[in-house]
């Protein structure tokens, strides 16, 4: 049930700790980067002073910018012993590079292996990786951790959708790693193709690296016939396998054994209560290339609160909400993508794609959402897509706050993408 008993069960005192020991040589080794010398020094940090977990706060933030702005300074090791670099493009922009030495592959493969045999993955498994393999980390960091646990392992990378059903076909798969926009997508494809997905062996799904609702996992899991696992992870932090969701699927286990986790009010810094939503912030606790240190994610989630049945210590995730730096402001209110993906989705005559656009007409904001609906809709009489449209921006608005103009468009008509969708296309 467990790849590392001994660290996947520690009584909460030995796990924090623990986190004190690691966090402590951590800072050890970012003092030997020219950016974090600097930094601790001036805010007066020196690892002896960590001492008690309420000392964290002392330690300065790392946001996105200082990456792309210091580059290799923030490095804690001479280049010539990293071995791999990753990039995103992030959210927002610019890309941030990330290296990495081999000990540091090495423990980043173990954590993605420890969160799929969470799951259920076994040796034995077929296992076709759906995620771009190059400079994104969805890729390569969950072909390493399926080797690792000894899973047969399938390097397809995304899109290229009839070649995935077929290599389904030919090998008996059984896990697939995929984003959750285009898992709905490739349903299309299966009916294009006359295949049940339910007919095929597939019995898990790793969807991550996008904010998705519970309706898109039901959707997928309904779908496909089988289990969909929350997967949480961000370059910075080395990739995917920061965060997983373990067989009771409410949350998604933060492996603190090697990152620390906060959760605050981004305004106030305040840590927030377990329940409340806030900026998580992560640091790196056994990352030797390029330790990160309290690194603000923008990412918004709460800690799930008590302890999980599965027997695992690790404080849990809730989904994430949204990102501090994707909430729109449309007529002056704060709208977040994910409450329009969370309405749309629970209506079972909307098909899985959507496109919000925003325009501004005199100064005035204007929100058009583009709803893909099911094909046998536009079979009905106009009156009955009217009424619907009506349902739509009725439930949206009852959401938001504001009035969108709904447009229901017949499936396949919106843009896709083959990695993280988009999903708000801001003209103003
Ligand atoms: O997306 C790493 C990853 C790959 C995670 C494969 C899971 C699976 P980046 O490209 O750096 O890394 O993007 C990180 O994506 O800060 C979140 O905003 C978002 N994100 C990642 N996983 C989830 C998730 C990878 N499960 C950024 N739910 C993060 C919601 C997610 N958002």
């Amino acid at each position: 049930m467990y790849l590392d008993n001994t660290h996947e069960t520690m009584p909460r005192a030995d796990l924090e700790l623990l986190q004190l020991e690691r966090l402590r040589e951590t800072l050890r080794v970012a003092q030997n980067s020219p950016f974090y010398r600097e930094r601790l020094q001036q805010a007066g940090v020196a690892p002896e002073n960590i001492r008690r977990h309420a000392d964290i706060s002392r330690i300065p933030f790392t946001y996105k910018e200082d990456l792309r702005s210091q580059g290799q300074a923030l490095l804690a090791r001479p280049l010539s012993e990293m071995v791999r670099l990753h990039a995103s493009s992030g959210t927002t922009g610019q890309a941030t590079v990330i290296y990495y030495t081999r000990e540091d592959i090495e423990t980043w493969a173990e954590l993605v292996a420890r969160s799929m045999y969470m799951t259920g993955l076994r040796p034995g498994d077929v296992f076709q990786n759906m995620m771009g393999y190059g400079l994104f980390t969805g890729g390569l960091g969950f072909h390493y951790g399926a080797e690792r646990l000894g899973a047969l392992t399938i390097p397809v990378g995304a899109g290229n959708s009839q070649r995935q059903v077929q290599l389904m076909q030919q090998f008996c798969t059984t896990a697939v790693h995929i984003i959750p926009s285009y898992a709905l997508y490739l349903l299309t494809t299966f009916e294009h193709l006359g295949v049940d997905p339910r007919d095929l062996p597939l019995r898990l799904a790793f969807i991550g690296a996008e904010p998705h609702t519970e309706d898109v996992r039901r959707r997928i899991e309904e779908a496909y016939g089988l289990k969909a696992f929350n997967s949480y992870g961000l370059s910075e932090l080395n990739g995917p396998g920061v965060a997983f969701e373990c067989p009771e699927q409410n949350g998604m286990h933060v492996w603190e054994d090697h990152f620390l986790l906060e959760v605050i009010d981004p305004q106030t810094l305040e840590p927030a209560a377990p329940g409340e939503v806030g900026e998580v912030v992560l640091t790196n606790l056994s990352r030797r290339g390029m330790p990160i240190l309290r690194y603000r994610t923008r990412d918004l989630a709460s800690v799930v609160p008590g302890s999980c049945p599965c027997g695992r210590s690790h404080r849990r995730l809730s989904r994430i909400q949204g990102r501090t730096d994707d909430m729109l402001i449309v007529k002056g209110v704060n709208i977040f993508p994910m409450q329009i993906e969370r309405v749309l989705m629970a209506m079972p005559e909307v098909e899985t794609n959507y496109l919000v656009e925003l325009t501004r007409e005199n100064f005035n904001d204007l929100m058009c959402v583009k709803v893909e609906v099911q094909q046998e809709f536009f079979q009905e009489d106009l009156k009955y897509l009217k009424s619907l449209q009506k349902k739509i921006t009725a439930a949206l608005k009852s959401e938001l706050l504001v009035t969108p103009r709904v447009e229901l468009v017949e499936p396949q008509t919106l843009p896709r993408s083959e990695g993280k969708a988009l999903r708000v296309v801001d003209r103003r």
